[in-house]
């Protein structure tokens, strides 16, 4: 089900101080800057590798309003891993199959993501403890050349 870890998601109170922190601590860069309004958040996403499917990376997330997920989790835990993504190659089919096996998946239907991707969230009660997220990647350019050939 699962090709490759995503990213990890770090909440955070001051989006362009962790920026700063995480590119220069660990030679990483920014390859994303984004406000998702639906998802309630600023976010930034700085590159680690590339993976079967999409990329991995660091997902720094700072919260629009208090009263987002991201903000509620600032208030109740402070600043840290706020959840864990993982690549799938169809989010939409590994959303009913976890349904189905009783998993409590938060979205609906998918959800716009960082970078084009679909995105979907599991209740992290039901998974162990972590707040976990599926993500689609955009099919990649060299796919869409090959259709249109
Ligand atoms: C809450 N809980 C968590 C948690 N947030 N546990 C682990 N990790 C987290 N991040 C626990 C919490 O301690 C409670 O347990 C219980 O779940 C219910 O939490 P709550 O505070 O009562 O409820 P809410 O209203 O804060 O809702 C929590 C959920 C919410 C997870 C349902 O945050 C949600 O819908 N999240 C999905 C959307 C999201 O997080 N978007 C921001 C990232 P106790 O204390 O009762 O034992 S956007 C993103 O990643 C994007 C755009 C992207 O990747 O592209
Ligand atoms: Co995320």
């Amino acid at each position: 089900m699962f090709m490759r870890i995503d990213h990890i998601g770090i909440a955070c109170h001051d989006l362009d101080e962790k920026i700063a922190l995480f590119s220069e601590t660990f030679e990483l860069t920014v390859v994303a800057r984004e406000v998702n309004e639906e998802q309630g958040v600023r976010e930034a996403m700085l590159h680690i590798a590339d993976g079967e499917g999409g990329g991995s990376y660091i997902q720094l997330l700072e919260p629009i309003s208090p009263d987002s997920p991201v903000g509620k989790f600032l208030a109740k835990r402070g600043e840290g891993v706020h959840h864990v993504a993982f690549g799938v190659p169809d989010v939409a089919k590994a959303m009913d199959g976890l349904a189905g096996k009783g998993v409590r998946v938060l979205d609906e239907r998918p959800r716009h993501g960082s970078m084009g991707s679909q995105i979907a969230f599991l209740h992290p009660k039901d998974v162990g403890g972590m707040l976990t997220e599926l993500v689609q990647a955009p099919a990649a350019v060299t796919n869409v050349e090959t259709v249109r050939m």
